[in-house]
This record gives C-alpha cells, structure tokens and sequence, in this order.
C-alpha cells in the first residue's frame, strides 16, 4: 500500500494524487511509490488518460531536502538510478498525462510535471529549479526535459539562477500550456484527459512513443519509428473500425474498443 501516491480511478481517469504534507516534498519512499503507480497506471486498462496533481495548495517543493541532507557522496550514486527512474515510470505511461499544477512546483517537483505531456498550472504556481541554491542540480530529469521542451538558453537561465517562474511567465515561454484559476485548474486538467477515453488506446501509445522516441534521435531514424509505428497500427481492429466508420458514416464517429 502506498503511503505518500494514491491512484484514483475515475470514468477512466486516473488521477495520480501527491499527498505528503506539508510540501508533498519527495523523500525516497514517496519517489518509489510514484514510480510503481506510474507503472499501474501505463497498464490498467480501465485508465485512458492521467492526471497528476498535488491538491489545491502545492504540487510539490522538490525532493526532501531534510532526508537528502546527509547523504555522503557514495550513498548518492547508489540512489541516483532511483531517482532518475521515477519520472522515467512518469514518462514512459503510454497514455495521455497531463498535470494540474497549484502553488509551489520546484525542483523534483518541475521534474514530475516536466515528465507529463502537458501541464496546466494555476495562476498562482511558481515553477522552478532551485537545486543550484542547495549546490546541486537538477537529478530527476530537470537538465534534459527542461531545455527540450523551453530551449537551452531559457532551461539555463532558470537552472543557473534557482529563480521562481510565476504562472504568466510559464506559460509565455511554454512551460506550463494553460493557466485556470486554482479552484479549477484540476477540473479542466481531467476534462481534457477525459477527451482520450473511449479513444484508440494503441494509436495515442504509438503516437506519444513516436514523439517521445523521435526526439531523441536524428530525423532519419525518428522517421523509421514513425513507419513502425504507423505500420504496426494496420494490425489494429481500431484502424478497422475508423476507417469503415469514416467511409460509411463520415469523420469522427467510430467505436474504438482499444484492441
Ligand atoms: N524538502 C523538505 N522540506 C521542505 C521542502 C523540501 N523540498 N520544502 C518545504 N519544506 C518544509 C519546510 O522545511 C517547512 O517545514 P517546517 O514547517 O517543519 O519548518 C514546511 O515545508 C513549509 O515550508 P516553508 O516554511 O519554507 O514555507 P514557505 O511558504 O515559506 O516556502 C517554499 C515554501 C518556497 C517551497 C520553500 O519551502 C522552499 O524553498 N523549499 C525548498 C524548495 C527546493 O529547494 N526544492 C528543490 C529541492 S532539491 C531537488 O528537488 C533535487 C532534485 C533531484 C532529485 C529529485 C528527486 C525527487
């Protein structure tokens, strides 16, 4: 049983709840639990969409810095894998996920939302990585997530610095995607994963694992994994039902089954 991560099911959303007061800060525990639900989620298959989201007062201030505090040099390589492997479990759910930010999400806590495809944020959320202030760095994805998805020269400004990002700026340089008032922010986060239920689960697997996949490597070779996937797809009984359904009763009404 988790102690810290609960996973809430709900008309085939799943809502991954941060729940660690006072900060949701993510001591190893809580990064181990985040992990195992994340990979709950990629298989059940009664969840088309994710949302992940710390309640109304913070998403999360980064990684616990009390436990963090004493550990030696070595005890930190042998945790390093762990914590890169959570957000890793975030970001390999081959679903939809998107988070629904509130108040503070700094360091580790960046990482979570910076490992969902999409991030909607409160108009008072402060995003950031202020790892550099404790003499670190970002370790949970922060250095390549981050500058992959603003840029390089914005990722540094914000990593070399440990500044705050408050909502507006987050959502100018594509940080965050949509700003809500807090009290709705979760509302709207669950409405546009819930756009996914129903849908063809295969097709948006393949289509995040192309994206995800792709921008990793050259053009070339994303374009292979694009074929395959794209090919692998005709063996689906959703092609099926999309393409009849178009050809008999026009766009935008077939039944998917997600087989
Ligand atoms: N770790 C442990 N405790 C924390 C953390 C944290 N990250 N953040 C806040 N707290 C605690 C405070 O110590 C305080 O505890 P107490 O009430 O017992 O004294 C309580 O939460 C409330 O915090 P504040 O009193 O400071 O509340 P404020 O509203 O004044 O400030 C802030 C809130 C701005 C969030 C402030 O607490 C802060 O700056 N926190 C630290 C943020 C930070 O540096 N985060 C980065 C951590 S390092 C990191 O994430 C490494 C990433 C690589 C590994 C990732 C693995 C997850």
């Amino acid at each position: 049983m988790s102690e810290f991560v609960r996973l809430e099911v709900k008309d085939g959303v799943g809502t991954i709840w941060l729940e660690r007061p006072k900060m949701n800060a993510l001591n190893a525990q809580m990064q181990g639990e985040l992990g195992e639900i994340a990979r709950e989620a990629d298989a059940r298959d009664d969840i088309a969409a994710v949302v992940v989201y710390g309640g109304e007062r913070v998403f999360a201030a980064g990684a616990d810095v009390k436990e963090m505090a004493t550990l030696t040099y070595a005890e930190m390589v042998s945790r390093a894998h762990g914590i890169q492997a959570f957000t890793r479990e975030l970001a390999a759910i081959g679903k939809p996920t998107i988070s629904a930010i509130t108040g503070f999400a700094l360091g580790g806590g960046c990482e979570v939302a910076l490992a969902t495809d999409v991030r909607f944020a409160a108009d008072n959320a402060k995003l950031g990585q202020p790892e550099i202030l404790l003499g670190i760095i970002p370790g949970a994805g922060g250095t390549q997530r981050l500058s992959r998805l603003i840029g390089p020269a914005k990722a540094k400004d914000i990593i070399f610095t440990g500044r705050f990002v408050n909502a507006e700026e987050a959502l100018a340089i594509g940080l965050v995607d949509q700003l809500h008032p807090a009290d709705e922010v979760y509302a709207k986060a669950v409405e546009w994963a819930s756009q996914f239920v129903g849908g063809p689960a295969l097709a948006l697997r393949a289509a995040k694992g192309a994206v995800d996949r792709g921008l990793e490597v050259d053009l070339q070779t994303g374009l292979e994994i694009e074929r395959a996937e794209f090919t692998g797809l005709f063996a689906t009984d959703d092609r099926t039902a999309g393409m009849t359904s178009f050809v008999e009763n026009g766009p935008g009404k077939a039944t998917f089954t997600g087989s």
